[in-house]
């Protein structure tokens, strides 16, 4: 996933025209809350039909600076593609569809459908010509309105209308539980015995739509661009991960909603879907101030407030309160960023997901096999969202031993705990990822029980096509820090790989550490880097150590450092107690 994905995005079913984009923009910017991506649902089409734009309310002269702007503003813009393609002779992505011959077929013709434009065919992603296709269309569309991602909606194949049954395929002796009732497989769907290029039916390919839509316009987006795409479906199948982020469909703006959110994500995580938020604030039905559904979905690996059509709007500017909790919540997360985006090359390199359920990483604790109101980012932090209980308003976790520990949880704070043994790469702040990714790392060290800790940062440019590859520039640096006797605390870089010249100049300005043993305030400090003592008095922020205590623990700032990035480091901290 490109770097930038991991911002805030924004989104609604029902904005009705560039101005009300603008308008949002603005509202965010003017709060003060990070916005990376602004996003368009089916309203920018003409008569919901894919690669058309609506002449009054989204004219491609007003659609185009809106994006240009965005895009000198570092900002990105995704709309919304259906499958279904529009049946009209006077639409011409569907002439050169019919030209191609790639819809799916049944009965001997093209399978009709409806969806929102009405009367539909629906691409057969089993065909290669297929892909060609799809490919040629969204690099004509992305001529006019040149969108940095793509969203796969409505593709499981979603029909609004029932198939007739023709054969033992569309009614097999079992049926599918759709939304309580048991209905034929076919119910809202390609009648099972519609057949794909190569003679396969429906009823054998159909999980596969949106794995293959996906695949098709990750492709379509890559030649186009010569960027890493992003892509959002609705529809997945195992290997999905590989092409395209998830979100959960459409949940409610419910506390119980909020709550399954977490296992939601937990579990496509695990299904190989490392980038999966839930729409934030709840998809249908009406929000409400006191549900700031964003303490929670600040920390989805994809993050995105979406809403549906005719509900009211809740964008994270509206309310005061929701504004405050933003920025803190989101604040937090943008300068976890370089954290964020090392646990994409981890999940790249090995499959573990972003987010963690906490038994993946204390397997041998089994208290932790039940919890699903926490979530880990990584090994390193532990998010703890507030809920109200009618018989308890603090929340309650376990931790490492299975002791049960009960937080404070004000209205404007979201519980998030970095666990000992962890290195966080850390930067600073901003309304937008590309502003982040230029400033200054600080890097927390969270000292474990055994005084030692570690981490990992990942560096590229957030958008060339392979993270690692023979063609790719990427730095890899592992920390490790460790409390030696007689107040010392080390924290060395190894540096793994580094190709990416950027972190030759980006440096880390600050070390803090965490989890000291002893909870005094040390007397002095010495500071040495690379065997060379850095003079404490030079400047009023060198090597300037303020401490203050954090529990029972001790913590040390050392600021004033250029350490840069791709350059191995020794920093000895000698405290004087
Ligand atoms: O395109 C409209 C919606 C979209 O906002 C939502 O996120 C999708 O899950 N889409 C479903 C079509 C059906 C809306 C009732």
């Amino acid at each position: 996933m490109p770097y930038w994905s991991f911002g805030f995005h924004q989104c609604r079913y029902g904005y009705k025209n560039v101005a009300d984009l603008e308008g949002v923009i603005a509202g965010y910017a003017k709060a003060r809350i990070p916005l990376d991506v602004m996003w368009t649902d089916i309203d920018y089409m003409d008569a919901f039909k894919d690669f058309t734009l609506d002449p009054v309310n989204f004219p491609a002269d007003q659609l185009r600076p809106f994006v240009d702007r965005l895009h000198r503003n570092g900002q990105k813009y995704v709309v919304i593609i259906d499958p279904g393609i529009n049946v009209n002779t006077t639409y011409g992505t569907f002439v050169r569809a019919m030209k191609q011959d790639i819809f799916i077929k049944w009965n001997g013709s093209n399978y009709l459908g409806v969806v929102w434009p009405g009367n539909v065919y629906f691409p057969d992603f089993l065909n290669p010509r297929t892909a060609e296709f799809w490919a040629q269309e969204i690099a004509t569309f992305r001529r006019t309105i040149p969108v940095d991602g793509l969203w796969i909606d409505m593709n499981e194949v979603s029909n609004f209308v029932d198939p007739p049954m023709l054969n033992a395929l569309d009614d097999p002796p079992y049926r599918i539980n759709n939304s309580g009732v048991r209905r034929p497989i076919s119910n809202k769907t390609v009648p099972a015995s519609a057949v794909h290029y190569g003679g396969v039916s429906e009823y054998d390919a159909h999980n596969l739509y949106g794995f293959l839509e996906a695949r098709a316009t990750h492709t379509a987006l890559l030649r186009d661009t010569g960027r890493r795409p992003f892509v959002l479906s609705r529809s997945t199948f195992v290997g999905s991960g590989r092409y395209t982020a998830h979100w959960t469909g459409d949940n409610a703006a419910t506390w119980d909603d909020l709550r399954y959110s977490i296992n939601s994500i937990l579990n496509t995580g695990l299904f190989g879907i490392p980038m999966v938020g839930a729409d934030i604030c709840g998809f249908g039905g009406n929000t409400t101030e006191e549900l700031r559904w964003i303490q929670l979905g600040a920390f989805y690996p994809f993050s995105r407030d979406h809403s549906a059509l005719g509900t009211v709007r809740r964008e994270l500017y509206l309310w005061e309160s929701v504004a405050r909790s933003a920025r803190k919540a989101l604040g937090l997360r943008y300068r976890l960023l370089p954290y964020i985006y090392t646990l994409m090359y981890e999940a790249h390199v090995t499959g573990a997901p972003i987010a963690r359920p906490l038994f993946f990483s204390y397997p041998g604790d089994v208290e932790t096999y039940g919890i699903d109101r926490q979530f880990l980012l990584g090994r390193g932090v532990l998010v703890s969202p507030r809920w109200f209980s009618l018989y308890d308003y603090s929340l309650t976790v376990s931790t490492k031993t299975g002791k049960r520990v009960t937080l404070p949880a004000p209205a404007d704070t979201v519980n998030v705990h970095v666990a000992g043994g962890n290195i966080l790469p850390l930067q600073q702040p901003a309304l937008t990822s590309s502003r982040v990714r230029q400033s200054v790392f600080h890097l927390l060290l969270a000292l474990a029980d055994d005084g030692t800790a570690s981490g990992d940062l990942f560096l590229d440019d957030g958008e060339s096509p392979e993270m690692v590859g023979a063609r790719s520039k990427w730095s890899h640096v592992k920390f490790s820090g460790a409390a030696e006797n007689g107040g010392v605390v080390r924290v060395r870089s190894h540096v793994v790989h580094d190709s990416y010249a950027p972190s030759r100049t980006l440096v880390i300005g600050m070390v803090v550490l965490t989890g000291l043993q002893s909870p005094a305030p040390p007397k002095g400090f010495a500071v040495h880097v690379n065997g060379v003592q850095v003079n404490a008095s030079t400047t009023a922020g060198s090597a300037a150590a303020g401490n203050h205590k954090n529990g029972a623990l001790g913590t040390v700032h050392v600021g004033g450092l250029a350490l840069a990035v791709g350059q191995e480091f020794d920093l000895k901290v000698v405290m004087n107690y």
